[in-house]
């Protein structure tokens, strides 16, 4: 009995000694980029983190990067208790047509190495999110205040520096710095995808055509196409295998480069980009609603693939009569045929609603 009880002692004590061991090593807590606002009054940039634990953190020494911006680091004493949201003032550091931010851990504060052969005085990649036409995930548009938002929330425990940003991060025109991300999933792919794009090169108007690949009518009302800039509400009713047309100026399709597409849950669709591209007017989906739906950039679009400049066709097919896409004007900078461009806005709805 004695023995038993001795021994019994003695694992404790090894036991103890392992969690000593462990404690020196890197914590094991997962810590998230959450959400990003552009706070216009303060022209300040908002992140939120979000610590899903097990334990606390000390962020101190910890650095959040963006491209091309100055390192924000967390001061000493930062300390993230487990399950919190803590929302920091980075500065005006971020493009509002997209960029990235990286979560650092400078290692400053851990002694040894650990099984990684981390060091002292590294940087440890911990979460990166890269968005607009830097990355997956959509550019919030700044002129609503709507943040960029995980979904789901970090407390879910999502996967850390995704590859697949477009399918973790979403807009959420209500953000919600310093608690819970309530933002909707996306369902790239599944329904009316952007054609087509015209851009106005700062002369003119941007427009873009909506294709309904699903077979029967959708409804666009409060539908909504977005970019770095703002959002533009759509309308009408978009018959199966039909177009739509939309007049789009707040989005500066010129300058911003991408646009997303939301349906009325407000979760996200579709995302075309241009940025990259060859110079043309206008760029559309050959065959009609052809894949990809998570482009973030003129390649990552299908660009040459599916996605061509010149394809210029607003209100119906990009396929042309004989079907075959027609991209002689590929480089064209010239004006687009005037009997395909509707006149106005009012054409547009007598022609397509
Ligand atoms: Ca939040
Ligand atoms: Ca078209």
């Amino acid at each position: 009995m004695s023995t038993r009880i001795l021994s019994g002692f003695a694992m404790t004590t090894v036991l103890s000694l392992c969690f000593a061991a462990l404690s020196a090593a890197r914590v094991e807590a997962s810590v998230y980029l959450n959400e990003y606002r552009h706070n216009l009054a303060l022209d300040s940039d908002i992140i939120e983190v979000h610590n899903s634990g097990p334990g606390d953190v000390d962020l101190g020494g910890w650095i959040i990067r963006t491209l091309g911006g100055t390192d924000y680091v967390f001061p000493s004493g930062t300390i993230l208790l487990d399950g919190d949201y803590l929302a920091v003032d980075i500065g005006d550091q971020i493009d509002p047509i997209g960029g990235q931010m990286i979560l650092i851990d400078d290692l400053d504060s851990f002694t040894g190495s650990d099984e990684s052969g981390n060091r002292p005085g590294n940087e440890l990649v911990i979460d990166r999110v890269r968005f607009g036409i830097a990355g997956g995930a959509p550019a919030p548009p700044r002129a609503t205040g709507a943040s960029l938002a995980r979904v789901p929330d970090a407390s879910a425990n999502p996967p850390l520096i995704p590859a697949d940003d477009e399918n973790w991060w979403t807009i959420d025109p209500t953000p919600t710095i310093g608690g819970p991300n309530d933002a909707q999933s996306s369902n790239l792919g599944a329904g009316p995808v952007v054609n087509e794009i015209r851009v106005a090169h700062g002369t003119g108007t941007d427009w873009i055509e909506v294709f309904n690949p699903l077979p029967s009518p959708v409804n666009l009302g409060d539908w909504f196409a977005s970019s770095g800039h703002n959002i533009w509400f759509l309308e009408g009713v978009v018959p199966p295998l039909g177009f739509a047309a939309f007049a789009v100026p707040g989005l500066d399709l010129s300058v911003t480069r991408r646009v997303d597409l939301f349906n009325p849950l407000i979760s996200r669709l579709d995302q075309k980009g241009i940025d990259g591209a060859p110079p043309a007017d206008c760029y559309g989906l050959c065959p009609d609603g052809a894949p990809p739906s998570n482009g973030y950039n003129y390649l990552t679009s299908g660009g040459g693939d599916t996605w061509f400049p010149g394809l210029c066709s607003l209100g119906s097919s990009n396929q042309g009569s004989g079907g075959d896409c027609d991209v002689t004007g590929i480089g064209d900078e010239e004006s687009p045929d005037p009997a395909v461009e509707p006149s106005s806005w009012g054409e547009v709805k007598r022609r397509f609603r």
